[in-house]
This record gives C-alpha cells, sequence and structure tokens, in this order.
C-alpha cells in the first residue's frame, strides 16, 4: 500500500511501474523488520551472503557481475537541453532522445520482479541543508545499501506533505549489459535514470547522482555548494575545534584523512580528530558570514584494499558491524571477509571476488581493487558528535588534493579565494580503480569534480568566483599532495597519520601564528615548521618535497593554458589572470 498521498510521489511510481511492469510494488518504510526480511530474501536468493554473525555481526556480502565493478563516465550523461549548457568534460544527450532510449530500454523490464520505492533525505530531515529523493529500484542490494547511506524513511514523506518536490530516481537492473549501461541525468527535471548496473556508484542514486551532480546545479541555482570533500573536525588541547573540507579525486584517500589517528605526540598533548563526512560535502553560507558544511550522507561507501589496523583503524571499525561487502574476498575458515593490504600475509585459502577459489600463488588479486565497503556512519569511533548537527560545522579551510608523483609540493597555500578557485581548477590526479579504465593515467580532475559536476565545468567555476563574492569570513584554501616519489618511486611522505602534522601547519596558517614562503604558485611552509618529530625523514628530504621548481611549473602553465583552451570565454576572468601571474612568476 502507498505509503504517502503526495500526488507527486503516486504519479512517478504509477508511471515507473507501467514502463517496468513490475509484479509487485514494495513501498518501503525504513524499519528494521522490513530491511531484516528483505535481508532474509536475498540471502534465499544468493544475492547476499550472510557473513560470520559472532565476528561481524549484521554484515552480508555481496558479488556485482564481472562487468559491473565502476563508476563508467562514459557511459553517464548530462541531459540538458543545450549541449552547451553541459561543456565539453561531460557526456551530453538530448534529452528527449535519452528518455526514449531509456524507456525503450527498461520497458518491462521489472517482469517477474518486485519494485522497490526508497523515500530517502539527504541530511536531516528537516535541516535547512537537506534534500528528499524518491529512488525506484529492482534490486534489495540498493535498498540495503540507500538504507546505510542515507536517511530512509516515512518521515520524508511526512516532510513532502502531499505536494513537496523531491528528486526522481529509476533504477532497473535490466540485464546487465554494458552496451546498454546508461546513467543518465536531467538536472532541468531532478530526475536520475540508471539502467543494466547494479554497481554502488552507478545505481545508489543518492550519493553521486543526486548529491553532487543534481545538487551541484541546485547550488548553482540556489547559492550554495555540492562538492566533493571529505569533512574532518580538529580539537585542540584548549577544546577548540576546527574544520576542515578537502577534495581528492576518488580512491585517493578521503576516507583515510577523514578517519585520522594523529601520531602519538599529538594524541598526548590532547588532539583529536573527528569524521564528519568522507565523501561529499553540501556547503552554505552561514549568518556569520563563513562557509558552513553538512555531510549528507548517513553511511560510508569505501574502497576496501588497502584498509587495516595501521593505515585506518576507525573505518576498519565502522565495517565490523551493520556493513554490505562487495567484491572483496571471503575467508572460508570462518566466513568472514578479506582484501589486498588488510593483513600483512593472506590466509592460504581464500574465495576470490569472482567465486573461485585463491591461494596466494594464485597470481591475481582476491578482492576487486575497486571493493568496497557500505558501514553506517555510526559504527565510526572518531564520528564527530556534529554528524548530526542541522546546522553542520563552520569551516576554516578548503583542501584541495591529488595523486602526483611530482612538481606539486607536499603542501601550499593559495593567496587568495580567487587564487584558491584556481588552485582547485587545475588539479591533476593519476586516475584509480573507481571508474572503468586505465589505471594511473595522469588528467586533468578540477576540485575533484570532473566526473561529478552536473553542467559545464567553467560555470562552475564561476559559481566558486561568485561565490566568494558573497562569503564575509571565506575559509583559506590549500593544496596537498601525498604521494610524491622519489627516483625509485617509492612514497617519500609518510601519509595517514602523518598527515597531521600538514593539518597542524594549515590550521596555523588559519590562526596567523606561522609564517610561510611566497613562490611563484602561493605560500609553502619552511620545513622547520613542519612538526618532524617522531619521523625519520629529514628536513632536507623535506625540503626537496615543499621545493617549487619553476621550470617545472612553467611547463605545468603552459600546459593548464591548454586545458583551459576548450572552456572558451565561459572560462572566468579571474581563473585566467591567475593563469597569467603563474607564467610571470615561472618566467621571473
Ligand atoms: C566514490 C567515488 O565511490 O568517488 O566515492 O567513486
Ligand atoms: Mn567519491
Amino acid at each position: 500500500m502507498a505509503l504517502t498521498n503526495n500526488r507527486k510521489v503516486l504519479e512517478f511510481v504509477n508511471e515507473s511501474a507501467e514502463l517496468a511492469c513490475p509484479d509487485e510494488i514494495v513501498w518501503i518504510d525504513g524499519s528494521e523488520e522490513q530491511l531484516a526480511a528483505l535481508r532474509e530474501q536475498a540471502v534465499g536468493t544468493g544475492e547476499m551472503i550472510r557473513l560470520n554473525q559472532t565476528k561481524l555481526p549484521g554484515c552480508y556480502y555481496h558479488r556485482t557481475a564481472q562487468n559491473d565493478v565502476a563508476r563508467v563516465e562514459d557511459r553517464t550523461f548530462i541531459c540538458c537541453k543545450n549541449k552547451e549548457d553541459a561543456g565539453p568534460i561531460n557526456y551530453w544527450m538530448d534529452p528527449s532522445e535519452a528518455y526514449a532510449l531509456c524507456r525503450e530500454i527498461a520497458r518491462g523490464k521489472m517482469k517477474g520482479r518486485t519494485m522497490y520505492v526508497i523515500p530517502y533525505s539527504m541530511g536531516i530531515v528537516g535541516s535547512p541543508f537537506s534534500k528528499i529523493g524518491i529512488e525506484v529500484t529492482d534490486s534489495i542490494y540498493v535498498v540495503l545499501n540507500m538504507a546505510i547511506m542515507t536517511r530512509v524513511g516515512t518521515e520524508c514523506y511526512d516532510y513532502l506533505g502531499e505536494d513537496g518536490d523531491f528528486i526522481k530516481g529509476f533504477h532497473c537492473k535490466c540485464d546487465v549489459d554494458p552496451e546498454k549501461r546508461y546513467i543518465m541525468h536531467f538536472p532541468e527535471d531532478n530526475t536520475i535514470i540508471s539502467v543494466n548496473s547494479a554497481y554502488g556508484g552507478n545505481v545508489l542514486l543518492g550519493k553521486k547522482c543526486f548529491a553532487l551532480r543534481i545538487a551541484s546545479c541546485l547550488g548553482r541555482k540556489e547559492g550554495w555548494m555540492a562538492e566533493h570533500m571529505l569533512i574532518l573536525g580538529v580539537t585542540y588541547p584548549d577544546g577548540s575545534k576546527h574544520y576542515l573540507a578537502a577534495a581528492f579525486p576518488s580512491a585517493c584517500g578521503k576516507t583515510n584523512l577523514a578517519m585520522l589517528i594523529p601520531p602519538k605526540h599529538y594524541l598526548e598533548k590532547g588532539y583529536r580528530v573527528e569524521c564528519v563526512g568522507d565523501d561529499i560535502a553540501w556547503i552554505r553560507i552561514g549568518a556569520d558570514g563563513r562557509l558552513w558544511a553538512v555531510n549528507p550522507e548517513n553511511g560510508f561507501f569505501g574502497v576496501a584494499p588497502g584498509t587495516n589496523e595501521k593505515s585506518n583503524p576507525n573505518a576498519l571499525a565502522a565495517t565490523r558491524q551493520g556493513t554490505i561487502f562487495t567484491n572483496v574476498a571471503i575467508d572460508p575458515a570462518d566466513n568472514t571477509v578479506w582484501w589486498e593490504g588488510l593483513t600483512k600475509n593472506p590466509p592460504e585459502k581464500l574465495i576470490d571476488w569472482l567465486g573461485n577459489p585463491w591461494t596466494p600463488a594464485s597470481g591475481v588479486k582476491a578482492a576487486h581493487p575497486n571493493s568496497r565497503f557500505t558501514a553506517p556512519a555510526k559504527g565510526c569511533p572518531c564520528l564527530s558528535p556534529a554528524f548530526d548537527s542541522k546546522d553542520g560545522v563552520p569551516l576554516d579551510a578548503i583542501i584541495f588534493g591529488g595523486r602526483r608523483a611530482t612538481t606539486t609540493p607536499l603542501v601550499y597555500q593559495s593567496r587568495d579565494w580567487n587564487h584558491g578557485v584556481f588552485v582547485g581548477s587545475i588539479m591533476s590526479s593519476e586516475t584509480t580503480a573507481a571508474a572503468t579504465g586505465a589505471v594511473g593515467v595522469l588528467r586533468h580532475d578540477p576540485m575533484a569534480m570532473k566526473p561529478f559536476a552536473g553542467y559545464h565545468m567553467a560555470d562552475y567555476f564561476g559559481h566558486w568566483i561568485e561565490m566568494g563574492k558573497k562569503i564575509k569570513n571565506p575559509p583559506k584554501i590549500f593544496n596537498v599532495n601525498w604521494f610524491r616519489q622519489d627516483k625509485d618511486g617509492n612514497f617519500i611522505w609518510p601519509g595517514f597519520g602523518d598527515n597531521m602534522r600538514v593539518l597542524d601547519w594549515i590550521l596555523k596558517r588559519c590562526a596567523g601564528t606561522v609564517d610561510a614562503r611566497e613562490t611563484a604558485i602561493g605560500y609553502v611552509p619552511y620545513a622547520k615548521d613542519i612538526d618532524r618529530e617522531g619521523l625519520s625523514i629529514t628536513e632536507e628530504t623535506l625540503e626537496s618535497i615543499l621545493y617549487v621548481d619553476r621550470a617545472r611549473w612553467g611547463a605545468e602553465a603552459e600546459e593548464i593554458e591548454g586545458y583551459y583552451k576548450q572552456f572558451g570565454d565561459r572560462l572566468p576572468k579571474e581563473l585566467r589572470e591567475s593563469l597569467e601571474t603563474l607564467k610571470a612568476n615561472c618566467r621571473e
């Protein structure tokens, strides 16, 4: 029975059912009872495997199809009326063509299946930041993941009332045919359609599709920002709290930074780091003229490989209960999970992500490099008390960062907001397994939003510039690079918890308590000002990763000039000016 009398919801559900012809419609109410019954059902059909309930209470396992393991950027479309409005970086399709294509693909595809109607809120229901979505799907896996990643329940209908608006999301697994896989966004209709996939990033429509692509369009219209950023809080020994948001491309360590445990001597002095979010930030200007951020999600859809007791004990702890694991390996000895990097030595025998017997001699990975955990935020030991704040947290700093073996120093600070927007716009990073395609290829990923901005990238830069004009007390903007390599390809900076040392410098810059060296690209620390207590890295080595090589940056500027060309006249003049300054600084 329908759980709402909102006529727009009823119309959307009816239209979806008329198209896909499910045998049954199930209205999700968010109750534990209903979710438990769905878990049972999924275990019964083999869609999920129940893991060891003593060691991993409430945890389940799922395998996707082999051809369906990552986001598909080349099959992800922005469908707005004018092609120019999608910009040169997005794939574009005419809305009527895209609707017709998807309808053709999804017609009758839920025959013999159930269609679930999921009411969910991104953010706490009733917070000024929050927005409601309705996703219809034929996948129990999607329902159960959405129930972890978002706030699912009938309170969303109460909030909508009879006439409230929401973001429409239609998902149908169809035949999981990669040739007919499409992730379509209709920003002018607040609608998302996803067909022929069951991989999280393509089908948990509250996440990338809504909270970034559609929300970035809403933010532009309504004067706020939807960003691919983690949010973390640092508590000082005197109890004061300072918040930072950081944008890194997919699988570049956002979850690890968001949950870092500071080095021992910081802990002893009383420093703490708390996680507000690990992937998405919705940001508004507060009454105090500062930027305030919330994490609209309710869980972590994290990359499993590499997560371990040392790299991220908080994330690991979060995955120990109520978690769905996707495409990791199963340890048949005790029906638990394993992935590369979880332990130094792998177990003797595993079942790999494809379902095959595996031993350390197999010569292939046991877990897929983009295998994931979907873990409830509440299970994270360092979750910030501000996680549930309706007002969000005020930002002292925004950090950009990518995976760069050379050129980009460990950290530098922009000269001001507009220069900070330039720094974000020129971000580039080596590709990872989070999306299909080659791994390790250097590409531009401005503000880590290349795959997620729902409109023209130059207009998105323009929106940042416009926001800057309205923010009376803007956060300071920085860039970090944890990934500098030596000539043998080893990472020079230890990363993980030691990144606290860099956050410390950043926060000191925000407080105006530490000096910096002005360089061609912005302010860079003096090596002596980065804490090295307990680190084996010498001051000289640190100098080497703080060094700004003007010849390299000159070449980088030339390359950026070529990159910017695609944006034509739409590129904000402030960014062009910053580029000219960079070129001049490198020539001097
Ligand atoms: C993610 C991604 O899953 O960026 O967060 O791909
Ligand atoms: Mn992400």
